[in-house]
């Protein structure tokens, strides 16, 4: 059924890069949208991001290349060392990747969606879901939507209101994340030779795991992710301890340095799974559905890959037969998810991206998925 004179209408709960790239998707397709965000300010918290082909792919099918490339990278090399030394530097020939702020991203978003005719409501507050398309707001208010995204993170009120089910699966390291200043002058007087335009991941074993990961953002801001296990306290401490950090990576002692007076946290790595990603009109896209270790930077990549793909499942649907629509969309989308779940956990529990060369084989599956090829999903392909 195609109805012409009806406009079909979303409510999406959460305005973070998986909520926001479903409203462009789905604005652009002619839906009317809303998104709400419980925050007072429509605004990203976090510090950096590397994106992926995969993710680059859905962000130019919006619209936003230009944009995204103006306030973003591309580094010259994704750099591994041990204990200072360097073990591979991978240049990711014919693969697309860029780093950025989340803030940066999250203001493209922002604006593509706002563009596209989507309404972006903050201090608006979801408190559950109803299965036949009804998203219930903390003052009240029910609203009546042909579809409800559920884009509302690891806590998700839209997933815990319908009662679906999940696991979560720890992992013994964790993270504190910053957006500091390049600092390129002060780090190349201390190591000249090192091209620190390149993302560095500085892995360290002895005497104790403390992994600096080193990602450029933008000529003047740097993302640095401050990874040690939960159970070292002075490590995962917040504010960082200063003097433990730099005795252990001198090299970046100007950025550290900054890191010790910028708020963070430590966030535990860990995975979760659902029963079900879809109930009724409900689908659930990002942490709220499938929150992963960072490990191969692609948790909110998939976020945007999946509420991409959800726009277009929905879009194509007949208005009655949108349920069975992402019941299908997930049954084909979900597995690409899971097995990145999968090896996200897996390189997070054996900490093996310390070994370099990490970016081949299996675990660029993820990465070289093209979400918009409409033949993606034929059963002929064999790769
Ligand atoms: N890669 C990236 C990243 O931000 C993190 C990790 C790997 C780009 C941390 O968030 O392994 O923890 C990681």
């Amino acid at each position: 059924m195609s109805d012409t004179t009806h406009t079909r209408h979303a409510e999406i709960s959460g305005a973070g890069f998986a909520g926001l790239t479903a409203a462009v998707a789905l604005a652009q397709r002619g839906w009317s949208v809303r998104v709400h965000e419980r925050g007072e300010k429509l605004r990203e918290e976090g510090a950096g991001i590397v994106l992926w082909q995969n993710t680059l792919t859905v962000l130019d099918s919006l619209g936003v290349t230009d944009e995204l490339n103006a306030g973003s990278m591309r580094p010259p090399y994704y750099e591994t060392r041990m204990q200072n030394r360097i073990v591979s530097q991978e240049g990711m020939d014919g693969i697309a990747w860029r780093t950025m702020t989340r803030p940066y991203l999250h203001s493209v978003l922002l604006n593509a969606a706002r563009a596209a005719g989507a309404e972006v409501v903050a201090g608006s507050e979801v408190v559950g879901a109803t299965e036949t398309g009804t998203l219930r707001l903390r003052d009240g208010s029910e609203l009546e939507a042909d579809l409800v995204v559920g884009a509302d993170g690891v806590g998700s009120a839209v997933r815990d209101s319908l009662g679906i089910d999940y696991d979560r699966q720890g992992s013994r390291d964790g993270i504190t994340r910053f957006l500091v200043g390049r600092h390129k002058e002060e780090l190349a007087a201390i190591e000249p030779d090192t091209e620190w335009d390149n993302v560095i991941d500085f892995w360290n074993f002895e005497p104790r795991v403390l992994r600096v990961l080193y990602t450029p953002a933008n000529d003047r801001e740097l993302y640095i992710a401050l990874m040690a296990p939960a159970a070292d306290e002075d490590g995962s401490r917040v504010p960082i301890d200063l003097d433990l950090w730099t005795s252990i990576h001198p090299q970046l002692a100007p950025v550290l340095r900054e890191a010790a007076v910028t708020p963070g946290r430590y966030y535990g790595y860990s995975t979760t799974r659902l029963e079900h990603w879809t109930q009724g009109r409900v689908a659930l896209i990002g942490d709220s559905a499938h929150a992963m270790c960072p490990a191969l930077a692609q948790g909110a990549g998939c976020a945007m890959v999946n509420a991409y793909t959800l726009a277009e499942a929905a879009t194509a649907a007949s208005a009655s037969d949108l349920p069975d629509a992402l019941t299908e969309w997930e049954r084909l989308e979900r597995p690409y998810t899971d097995r990145c779940q999968e090896r996200s956990q897996d390189y997070a529990d054996t900490r093996g991206m310390s070994q370099g060369g990490q970016f081949t084989g299996d675990v660029m599956e993820t990465t070289l998925y093209d979400p918009t090829d409409p033949r993606r999903h034929d059963v002929a392909r064999t790769r």
